[in-house]
């Protein structure tokens, strides 16, 4: 009775959540990027797989081998799964571990922008482009030049297209400095700032890098850089970014403490200003997302491991309403419901 009057209380100041929906039940899938094109919501996942490897500080577990396109009718119905649109075998450079990828449409053709191991266990972004959203995409024989590390989104600004990308630990982020790569750099002090995540211009063709990636300032609410210590604040890996209201939202894993925050700006290249939690932690290590206006609401996907039994290599995808106060800040969503 007091749950019932309490939200009933939230959903007259409209501050109701609607409980999350499992998308998809018959695969293993995570990472979700999701976008509108052509008026068709379409899912672009990691596919997780049983694998023998055990948990790995480095990733290993995550072991996944093909990317598979979904799509949905709308928010409430499951999903409908198109098939395998791109596999670890066709793509000459990569070695293993497809992780999450995104995909942009530019004129009639849509890229698709996904992280690999290559031949010398280092990450690199890779680009597979296709005439249609539901794929197969067909990769290009060699990375991205200039990229590194994982968790790629490509953000359209005005026809101008950005890729963002990075992760630490497993992700190798921290094997660079100023776009070099070192096995040896020292491990950050935690009063140093925090790594970032790194932009850059894509050129026309959506397959090179315009200029070299720039570091993206996530800036706690003094004007300074968060520091490696502030685990609840500072980046982890799996940006997105949203335009809300002329603003610019960056949004991303914490990592270790589990949560999906964000930050906001006035134009792709930041500086970004720390805002607050989207999401407290899921069941299960990762947390990764994207933000998406379908219709007139905006929705949160992401994916959690309960349906494994908390394997965190076992994700499935899941999607809620996501929503602004006035002031265009983003109403802070349980990850345990
Ligand atoms: O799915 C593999 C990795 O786990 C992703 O690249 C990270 O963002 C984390 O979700």
């Amino acid at each position: 009775m007091r749950k019932l009057i309490i939200l009933t209380l939230f959903s007259a100041i409209g501050y109701a959540q609607e409980s999350p929906k499992y998308l998809f039940d018959d695969l293993y899938f995570a990472d979700p990027s999701v976008h509108v094109f052509n008026d068709k919501i379409y899912i672009y996942p990691s596919h997780d797989i049983q694998t023998d490897v055990k948990d790995a500080a480095n990733g290993a577990h995550f072991n996944m081998k093909d990317y598979h396109v979904l799509t949905l009718d709308n928010v409430n119905q499951k999903a409908k799964d198109y098939g395998i649109v791109l596999k670890l075998e066709d793509v000459s450079w990569a070695k293993q571990q497809l992780w999450a990828p995104d995909v942009a449409k530019k004129g009639n053709k849509y890229y698709l922008y996904f992280p690999a191991k290559d031949k010398n266990d280092l990450f690199k972004i890779g680009v597979a482009s296709s005439n249609n959203p539901s794929g197969p995409f067909k990769a290009e024989k060699t990375p991205i030049i200039g990229t590194y590390s994982i968790d790629p989104t490509v953000l359209n600004d005005n026809g101008k297209y950005y890729i963002y990308f990075g992760g630490l630990k497993g992700g190798q982020l921290q094997e660079y400095r100023n776009n070099k790569h070192s096995k040896v750099y020292p491990e950050l002090q935690k009063e140093e700032n925090a790594l970032l995540p790194k932009i850059a211009l894509l050129k026309s063709n959506m397959k090179e890098l315009a200029e070299e990636p720039k570091d993206v300032l996530i800036l706690d609410e003094n004007g300074n850089l968060l520091k490696s210590e502030d685990q609840n604040r500072r980046f982890f890996e799996g940006v997105w970014i949203h335009q809300y209201n002329k603003k610019y939202y960056l949004s991303y894993s914490t990592g270790e403490t589990h949560k999906l925050v964000y930050a906001i700006g006035e134009n792709p290249y930041g500086p970004f200003t720390f805002k607050g939690e989207i999401l407290t932690p899921v069941v299960g290590w990762t947390t990764h997302h994207s933000i998406v206006e379908i219709g007139k609401k905006w929705y949160l996907f992401y994916h959690d491991s309960k349906n494994s039994g908390g394997k965190s290599y076992l994700r499935s995808l899941k999607v809620r309403e996501l929503k602004y106060d006035d002031q265009g800040l983003i109403q802070t969503m349980n990850g345990q419901d």
